[in-house]
Order: structure tokens, then C-alpha cells, then sequence
């Protein structure tokens, strides 16, 4: 297949209701979405780099300028024959995985369209349906704590993730827990603390959780190795894990033994898979992380969580806790089993809305030809 270009779409979201977390609050999400024409079809990409460089260096600002700069020309007008072969050309690059990961979804929602399967399929799938949970933000009181706690559950989410930070960590977690003594319960830091905050881990052994999520710094792996050393809790990566290398050297020292897979920070679908199949081999549990998607990168989500080593519930909720009128179409939605059904139509099975695009767009930019010129 020869790409013929790529249309950057940079456009703001505003969410359903503030997200925080121990990096920051926020009330609307920017995106990249990238859309991709080859052989008279169109594939979408969304890019998962943030407004500020909170949970990654990268931001919406590096990712426009390295994949309108160096992505885009290093694939516009060439031919692939496979995500794979796609994935290959981008191995040069260092850094700026969700980049990457951006171009190379677009590309694998193609590849899927051009032989009529669904992206699960393509990638290997074997489930129609997975397991979610919710991630829950800090609220600035433990009765609004619970009570968003308590709406989620009411909901039918089985699994829920508290965001925890210094000073909002130990007791919330366990009026929470006191309150759901069976709920499957886990705890994400986004790196906030240090070894230094062993004891406090510690008591977390005593509630049950399913994981502690990223206790500490971004790029560690030999200090989160000392602290599991410490803990029953099973600790799971998240920032530290950048591709499959990364996965692999922090199971070798058992800095983790859960892993969260987000295509957008290990570089893309293939570089994901790989990690799914590294820890698959070693009998480690993966989920799949949220990025606080639009339909377009929850599809290409719910298509990863389908991987049989996708044993724990993902960050993958219903489109309606993210935003009041997404993208793309349909919204996804919460099975009574705290489920989200995989799409089987050709491709992600979502359809970008381009009245729904202009409404929330920035900026637009082509690289190569198509009707759609830069406006
Ligand atoms: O650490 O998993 C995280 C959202 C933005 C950045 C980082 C994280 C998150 C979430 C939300 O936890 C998951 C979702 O999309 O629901
Ligand atoms: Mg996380």
C-alpha cells in the first residue's frame, strides 16, 4: 500500500468533568488525530501526547513538529507492506514513541480496511469482549472521594483505579476499600514518590489491591525492583516501560510483575504486541492503559485488550465518562459484566464525523496530496 498523505487534526476536547491526577487537573484534553489515505481508503491514528509535558516529555507541540517534520516525509509517498515494515522505518528514531505510535495506528487501521478484517483480527485478537474498569481522579474531599467512587460503581465498573498522591494516599484508599471490602481495587501514583515512602507501600499490602501503579520516578526500574522486594502487592509499570526492551530489563531485576501496555508510550501496536507476547512468556499479567482516548483510540484499545494476555482489567471505560459528544462514532458502552465489546467491522469500526472535527479543531495540516488541502 503507498500512502498518498497524512492530515494532522489538532483539536480540543473538553471532558465530562476535571481529571486529576499527582501530576495536575484537567479539564479539556488537545489531541493529534492523524488521518492517512492510501489506495482510495482513509485510516485514523490519535495521538496521545498531552498539553504539557506531565506524564511524558512529549506534548501536542513535539509530536505536531515531529511527525509534520520527520514522520510524515519519512513515509508520504512510500509503500508498506505491513504495519510491521511501517514500524521498522520508524526504528531510527529515538524518542517520541506516542509520535510514532500516532502514524503507525493510522497505518494499521488501513492495513485492516484494505483486507475488510477488524484491526482485532488483524492483530491477533482472540476476545469479542474485555474486561474494564474505571480510573477514579483525586477529589478534593474523601466524601467526594466516595461519592465519585460510588458513581462509577453504581455504573457497573467491577474494577476501579484511585489516583493517589502524597498526603491523599493510605487513608482514602482504605475508606474506600472499608466501604467495598470486594471490589477489585488498585492504586496508580504517576511516580510520586520515592523509596523513601517504602512504609507507606507497606500498609497498602494489607488492602487487598490488585497492583500499586508507578509509585516512583519515570525512568526508574532498580529502585521500584528494591521497593517489590518490600511488598506482597504486585507493583505495575507504567511510565517506566517505553518499549519492549525496557519491559524486558525491568523483568529480568522483577521491578514489576504486571505490566500496563499503552501503544502511544512503547512507540505503537507492534511494539505493543511484542510486550504483550514477552510477558505472556514469563507469565506476566498486562493490561491496557487510558490515555483519556477519543473513540478513535479507545477502538484501537478495546482492538489491543483482545490479546489473550490481556488478563486484567484496562483503563477503558464507556465513552461517557470522557466527553459529552466524542469524534467518532458509535460511543462505546458498558456491558452489564463490566465489559466493553471489541468492534468487528472492517478496520476500528469508528467513523471520525468531519462536522464534529471543525467544531473542535486548532490547527490542520497536509503532507502530500489530497482533496483535503491545509486550511
Ligand atoms: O497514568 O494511567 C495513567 C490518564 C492520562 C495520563 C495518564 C494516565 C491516565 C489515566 C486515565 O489513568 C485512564 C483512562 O483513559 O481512563
Ligand atoms: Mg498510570
Amino acid at each position: 500500500m503507498k500512502i498518498e498523505s497524512i492530515t494532522l487534526h489538532h483539536i480540543s476536547l473538553p471532558l465530562v468533568a476535571p481529571f486529576e491526577t499527582s501530576f495536575g487537573r484537567e479539564t479539556e484534553r488537545p489531541c493529534i488525530l492523524v488521518e492517512m489515505r492510501a489506495g482510495g481508503l482513509t485510516g485514523w491514528g490519535e495521538c496521545v501526547a498531552g498539553a504539557g509535558p506531565w506524564y511524558a516529555y512529549e506534548t501536542i507541540g513535539t509530536a505536531w513538529h515531529i511527525i509534520s517534520e520527520f514522520l510524515a516525509p519519512m513515509v508520504v509517498g512510500q509503500e508498506f507492506t505491513s504495519p510491521e515494515a511501517l514500524a521498522e522505518r520508524f526504528s531510527a528514531v529515538r524518542g517520541h514513541a506516542m509520535a510514532r505510535a500516532a502514524v503507525e495506528a493510522a497505518f494499521w487501521d488501513l492495513a485492516a480496511r484494505v483486507r475488510g478484517v477488524s484491526l482485532a483480527h488483524l492483530i491477533g485478537a482472540t476476545r469479542e469482549r474485555v474486561a474494564v474498569g474505571v480510573s477514579v481522579g483525586i477529589e478534593p474531599t474523601l466524601d467526594a472521594q466516595l461519592a465519585s467512587v460510588a458513581r462509577f460503581v453504581e455504573a457497573g465498573y467491577a474494577r476501579v483505579k484511585l489516583k493517589i498522591k502524597p498526603g491523599w494516599d493510605v487513608a482514602m484508599v482504605r475508606a474506600v476499600r472499608e466501604r467495598w471490602p470486594d471490589l477489585l481495587l488498585q492504586v496508580d501514583a504517576n511516580s510520586a514518590y520515592t523509596l523513601a515512602d517504602a512504609p507507606i507501600f507497606r500498609e497498602f499490602d494489607e488492602m487487598n489491591l490488585l497492583l500499586i501503579e508507578q509509585p516512583l520516578h519515570h525512568e526508574d526500574i532498580v529502585d521500584h525492583a528494591r521497593l517489590q522486594a518490600q511488598l506482597r502487592t504486585p507493583i505495575c509499570l507504567d511510565e517506566s516501560i517505553h518499549s519492549p526492551d525496557h519491559a524486558r530489563w525491568a523483568l529480568d531485576i522483577d521491578a514489576c510483575r504486571v505490566i500496563n501496555i499503552k501503544a502511544g508510550r512503547v512507540g505503537g501496536l507492534t511494539a505493543a504486541r511484542q510486550i504483550h507476547d514477552l510477558c505472556a512468556a514469563r507469565g506476566i499479567p498486562v493490561w491496557c492503559g487510558g490515555m483519556l482516548e477519543t473513540n478513535v483510540g479507545r477502538a484501537a484499545n478495546l482492538a489491543l485488550a483482545a490479546l489473550p494476555n490481556f488478563t486484567l482489567p484496562g483503563d477503558i471505560s464507556a465513552s461517557a465518562r470522557y466527553y459529552h459528544s466524542d469524534i467518532a462514532t458509535p460511543d462505546f458502552v458498558l456491558n452489564a459484566d463490566s465489559t466493553i465489546s471489541v468492534p468487528q467491522e472492517p478496520g476500528l469500526g469508528v467513523v471520525v464525523l468531519p462536522e464534529r472535527l471543525r467544531a473542535v479543531q486548532v490547527r490542520q495540516l497536509t503532507i502530500g496530496y489530497s482533496e483535503v488541502q491545509n486550511s
